[in-house]
């Protein structure tokens, strides 16, 4: 009796307490601790996949609905499920997809977020960085520095449609988004089309050359070139029992990852190739490029089969253990914030089930 009494007391006291504090501004750390330091990550993002099929209908009628002149960007923003509103796919990558109609200019800007784009459908349409233009082809991965002005333009006659991937939600979280409009439409002409890939990309570099040691001074990652690389070294590899042959998008002046805060693979797995169960802490999302199958996520009861073909793009969160399956040869393009992770010292994986 006397020891119901002194909890209701002890309750209540508390309460009291708590609400003293809320007037405050203040708020118990014991309350919250043991969500706070959870003993494995807890994410907010969801595996989600958008099927290409289905969103390239809707995606064209915005061709008729508004301008890339007026739009600045006609880009529909693939949020996840978990952040409706919030133009995120993971907890620090945006990612969406952006049609420029033949004849149509996106103007010229530049901006602090880091942006990367990979070329879905179409082709004759160009991205210029900082007055190099780049022509784009089906699975080209192009990158638009922080701070590097950027116009896109299309001088051929289809539709262009390609992914875009931005650190946007990173850099929102930590405050540092900057933009600025060009006076023009586009950027001066600068350096003929791949100057870029010519001076840095071809095995040489340079004498004398210092690099800044962020951002690839090269801007295009043409897939013709990663693929060939990939499809040859599939003949005479041992496959990784994780991810079968998996290649990262370098800086040829560091040897680091191409971008500062997006880390960028191909994946390529043989026709039948099943994947051991993997866990890492990158926040991914993943394009299928050429081939088909399904990522096998979570475990139990929570076990979700997203089964994926070309230019479907998916997420598989930070810390979810998934595995792969392929029916054909396939072809996966990876954008993740594992290159943040690991300058934080933060990036971990965990292979199999231990
Ligand atoms: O193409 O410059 O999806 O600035 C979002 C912001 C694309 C772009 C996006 C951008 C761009
Ligand atoms: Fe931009």
């Amino acid at each position: 009796m006397a020891r119901a009494a002194q909890t209701k007391d002890i309750d209540s006291q508390r309460q009291d307490y708590k609400d003293r504090l809320r007037k405050l501004g203040i708020s118990p750390l014991w309350d919250q601790y043991r969500d706070l330091l959870s003993i494995e990550p807890q994410i907010t993002s969801v595996p989600h996949i958008w099927k290409y099929d289905e969103l390239r209908g809707i995606l064209m009628e915005s061709g008729d609905l508004i301008s890339a002149q007026e739009a600045q960007r006609r880009v529909l923003m693939l949020e996840n499920p978990a952040f409706q509103d919030q133009c995120k796919a993971t907890e620090t990558l945006f990612t969406g997809l952006q049609l420029i109609l033949p004849g149509e200019i996106a103007p010229a800007h530049r901006h602090t977020p880091n942006a990367l784009r990979l070329i879905l459908e179409g082709d004759g349409a160009y991205t210029s960085v900082n007055g190099e233009k780049t022509v784009m082809h089906y699975g080209d991965y192009i990158i638009t520095p922080n701070w590097c002005w950027h116009d896109h333009g299309h001088e051929g006659t289809e539709p262009v449609v390609w992914q875009d991937i931005l650190d946007l939600p990173l850099l929102k979280s930590i405050g540092t988004i900057f933009y600025e409009s060009y006076p023009d439409e586009q950027f001066p002409e600068g350096p003929p089309p791949g100057d870029s890939l010519h001076r840095y990309g071809s095995n040489m570099l340079p004498v004398g050359l210092q690099p800044d040691n962020l951002n690839s001074p090269i801007f295009c990652y043409p897939y013709e070139k990663s693929r060939e690389t990939m499809e040859a070294l599939s003949a005479n590899s041992e496959l990784d029992p994780y991810h079968g042959i998996k290649m990262e998008f370098i800086d040829p002046t560091t040897g680091g990852p191409a971008m500062s805060s997006i880390s960028t693979f191909l994946i390529r797995m043989p026709q039948g190739f099943k994947t051991e169960r993997y866990q890492t802490t990158e926040g991914a999302i993943f394009t299928c490029l050429e081939g088909k199958g399904r990522v096998v996520i979570g475990s139990g009861d929570a076990e979700q089969i997203i089964e994926f073909s070309p230019r479907d793009i998916f997420v598989v969160p930070c810390w979810y253990p998934h595995r792969f399956e392929v029916d054909e040869n396939t072809y996966i393009f990876e954008g993740t914030d594992k290159v943040v992770q690991s300058k934080l010292g933060l990036w971990r994986e965990r292979r199999g089930n231990t």
